[in-house]
């Protein structure tokens, strides 16, 4: 007879397991826990027997995998406001960022305040998206642009993971743009970043990947094919902002070097859609970012589909492009702004999010073996997550099993 730390029953179950129709429904359902991992998942009438030390009816609630926003830059100093109020009168963020303003001023934010004042700063955005039901959160750095900053960065997301109970994957994100120290040098930045950056937070163990920005008011191929290089040697995987402004290829490299994911994506072409399902790269939609930047050339969303492209969703969270720390509010975009169905929505922010994060083998789905990282919903159908927007419906949340709350 098995015996369970947790019987969850009375679930409306939507496992999201690949491969299954209509969001994996089993309707009267149970789930069986053990040390935070799931047991037993199934039709309640195949329950085997068992010994649980304590049982939860969910009153016929649905439950999802609990929810996972894989890319954000949640950790900055500052806001920007002020710049966003100038873009609204009609200067683009392109011509801020060659002023000096942009990401850059976030930078001076960011590395003028102190370790508990980022964390102050991101526990609530943190606290925001696990109110919404995410488990999972990435958290990169990428405003320090100098060695301490960035490993400064890294800390407070490691410690916001340690003291959250959310589970947060940091990514070193360093070529996020060209520092002030090194204006007009971009290579030599890399080589910095190559030398300095990226063995100090390995050797450190805070970064669980590598990410650049690969775009023309950043960092162009060549540059990003000698960092991933590196990050290879260093046996991390790696991640790319691509194609969100122009197409400079990004997806196309990504996929050359075994991408988790490639992010944005608006302007990539056949080729590059193809590499990305030749490689099982993930795509991560980001319609945050372009909602608040008035883009119109969505991404390729049918090809992504009919190549067989997991597509993930994502806040982007970040102070300039997508000020955004609602999941819910992310999906509510995609599938307007991208045309997504709200299954496609789900499917994003859990199995497809996990995978864009490297854990597909450990969360994202409802299946034995799998973290029970799990959210209950005050809803009639977990397709109502896609269609309200600004709404909170989370009942329950539980992070490897254990029940999760966040602050009000
Ligand atoms: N992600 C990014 O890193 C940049 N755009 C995006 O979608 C810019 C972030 C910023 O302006 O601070
Ligand atoms: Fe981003």
């Amino acid at each position: 007879m098995s015996e369970w730390d947790l019987l969850l029953t009375d679930a409306r179950i939507a496992t999201m397991r690949q491969g299954e129709p209509d969001y994996g429904t089993i309707d009267d359902g149970a789930i069986a826990i053990r040390d935070g991992v799931i047991d037993w998942i199934g039709a309640a009438a195949e329950l085997p027997a068992g010994k649980a030390t304590e049982t939860r009816s969910l009153s016929g609630r649905w439950v999802t995998p609990a929810l996972i926003d894989c890319h954000t830059h949640l950790v900055f100093g500052g806001q920007r406001a002020e710049e966003y109020e100038r873009r609204l009168g009609g200067v683009s963020y392109e011509e801020i960022a060659a002023e000096g303003g942009g990401i850059l001023s976030t930078v001076t934010a960011t590395r003028a305040a102190s370790e508990d004042q980022l964390y102050a700063d991101a526990l609530p955005r943190l606290q925001a998206l696990a109110r919404e039901g995410v488990a999972t959160v990435e958290i990169k750095s990428g405003y320090g642009l100098d060695l301490d900053a960035e490993l400064k960065m890294l800390r407070v997301a490691r410690r916001l993971g340690e003291s959250s109970g959310v589970s947060v994957r940091t990514t070193l994100l360093a070529a996020h743009t060209v520092p002030p120290e090194f204006a007009g040098e971009a290579d030599a930045y890399i080589d910095y970043i190559i030398d300095k950056i990226l063995p100090a937070a390995v050797e450190h163990d805070l970064a669980d990947a590598v990410d650049a920005y690969c775009e023309s008011i950043a960092f162009d191929t060549k540059q990003v094919e000698r960092l991933f290089e590196r990050a290879k040697g260093l046996s991390l995987r790696v991640k790319l902002h691509a194609d969100q402004l122009s197409d400079g290829g990004g997806a196309k490299l990504a996929a050359h070097f075994g991408a988790l994911s490639a992010d944005h994506l608006e302007y990539t072409s056949h080729a590059g859609v193809r590499a990305l399902a030749d490689a099982g790269t993930a795509a991560v939609l980001l319609p945050g970012a372009y909602l608040t930047l008035n883009e119109n050339q969505p991404p390729p969303v049918q090809e992504l589909r009919d190549s067989g492209v997991p597509v993930a969703i994502a806040t982007d969270c970040n102070p300039g492009t997508s000020p955004l720390c609602s999941i819910h509010f992310a999906m509510g975009l995609a599938s307007r702004l991208f045309r997504l169905t709200p299954e496609e929505c789900l499917a994003g922010v859990t199995r497809e999010a996990a995978r864009a994060l490297g854990l597909g083998h450990d969360r994202g789905t409802l299946e034995a073996g799998k973290r029970a990282d799990i959210a209950a919903w005050d809803l009639g159908h977990p397709r109502e997550l896609a269609y309200w927007l600004g709404s909170h419906p989370l009942s329950d949340l539980l992070i490897a099993g254990r029940s999760f709350s966040p602050t009000p």
